[in-house]
Formats: C-alpha cells, structure tokens, sequence
C-alpha cells in the first residue's frame, strides 16, 4: 500500500495518476496549510512541499518526478515508460528532468514570485512575467518534437506529469494553445485517459 500527500490541484495529481495507471492500492491524504500542519508534515517531507510518496515497505520519497520516474520503472514490463536501459528510455528520463527543471521551476517563479527577491514583494511582478516567459520558452522546446505524445506515438508517465504541468499556465489557456497547437491535442488525448479523469475529479471535489 502506497501513501501520497498532496492537495487538491497540486504537484501530487500526477503522482496519483501514475498511481491508478498502475492499479496501485493507495491512501491519498490532504496536507493543509496551516503552519502547525506544514510543521508537522516536515517529518514527512522536510522540504515541506507536496508531494511526499511513501512505498510499500515505508520508505518516504519526495520530488515529484523522481517518484514518477520510480513508478514507472518498478513493474518489469510498465505501460508508463520504456524499457530501462534503453535509447527511448533516456529520452524519458531527459524530458522527465527537463520538465522538473525548468517548466516545474518556471511555475514556482509564477506561483510564488516573492520568494525569489530579498525584496519580496517589491519585485513580484517582474520575476512573475519572467516565470511566465521562461514556462512558455520551455514548454515550446518540448512542442517542437511531441507527436502526440512526449516521447511520440506512445504514452509515458511523462505525458501526465507534461499535462498537469502546462495545465498551470496563469493565462488565457486558449492564447497559449494558438502559439503550441500540439499541447491543445495533447491535453485533449490526455485529459481523455481513465485514469486522468480519475484523480482529476478527486481533486476538484
Ligand atoms: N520540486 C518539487 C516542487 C514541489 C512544490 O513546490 N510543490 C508545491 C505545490 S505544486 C508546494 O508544495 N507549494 C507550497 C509551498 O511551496 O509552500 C517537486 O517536484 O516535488
């Protein structure tokens, strides 16, 4: 039995898909914000971010993309990943990487733009619009070479962790869809998924 803490809209709704792709038993629970909650759930996770994935045998990982990585690769003949060791699989491991390190990281700049100045609020809104541009040059990068999927004609784990990614864009999504067409038919294929609808309505209840 896996354990996945989250919240509702955030980093761990592509952690709980891989999680219902693979027909995994699992708990999903709720961290709320409250700094008495954050504080306790430092035990968990000290960087105190969602998510936090805890295995089976009560190992505790957290980054989302070493989790979706971990969970692809852990049956021997997965659906959401190509065989270890192989061409495809690094390029599943380099978009895997490229999406945590720089569309993840372009999205904290958006969300949480005060953080990233000693003068906090002062400077917001110009490494807010800096985010912005850096998320969208990023996910063009990806655009150029997606057909329909991350890795191509196949889906991977990627997809999920791509779709919920871009889904976080702060702007008119249709603006975003008219200078990347192939994340339009892209969120559309996987916003279609079972597993996808699944977790998508155990976040917005
Ligand atoms: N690199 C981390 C980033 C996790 C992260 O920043 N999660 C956000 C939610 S999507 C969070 O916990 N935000 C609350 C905060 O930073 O206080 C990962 O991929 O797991």
């Amino acid at each position: 039995m896996y354990k996945i803490y989250g919240r509702p809209g955030s980093g761990s709704l592509a952690v709980q898909v891989a999680l219902e792709e693979l027909n995994a038993q699992y708990e999903r629970i709720w961290v709320g914000t409250e700094p008495a909650e954050v504080a306790r759930y430092r035990a968990i996770n000290p960087t105190g971010r969602v998510p936090a994935l805890v295995l089976p045998d009560g190992a505790v990982m957290f980054e989302s993309a070493a989790m979706l990585i971990h969970l692809a690769d852990s049956p021997a003949q997965s659906s959401l990943a190509p065989q270890p060791g192989t061409s495809r699989h690094a390029a599943f491991l380099q978009w895997m990487v490229f999406l945590s390190a720089n569309v993840y990281e372009a999205v904290l700049r958006m969300y949480y733009p005060a953080r990233y100045s000693t003068r906090g609020e002062a400077d917001a809104e110009a490494i807010r619009e800096r985010g912005t541009a850096d998320f969208c040059a990023h996910l063009a990068i990806i655009g150029q070479t997606m057909n329909p999927y991350v890795l191509g004609a196949e889906y991977s784990i990627a997809d999920a962790y791509l779709y919920m990614l871009a889904g976080w864009y702060s702007g008119d999504k249709a603006d975003l869809y008219v200078s990347m067409p192939a994340l339009k038919t892209h969120a559309k294929l996987v916003s279609a998924r079972a597993a996808v609808a699944k977790v998508e309505a155990d976040h917005a209840r």
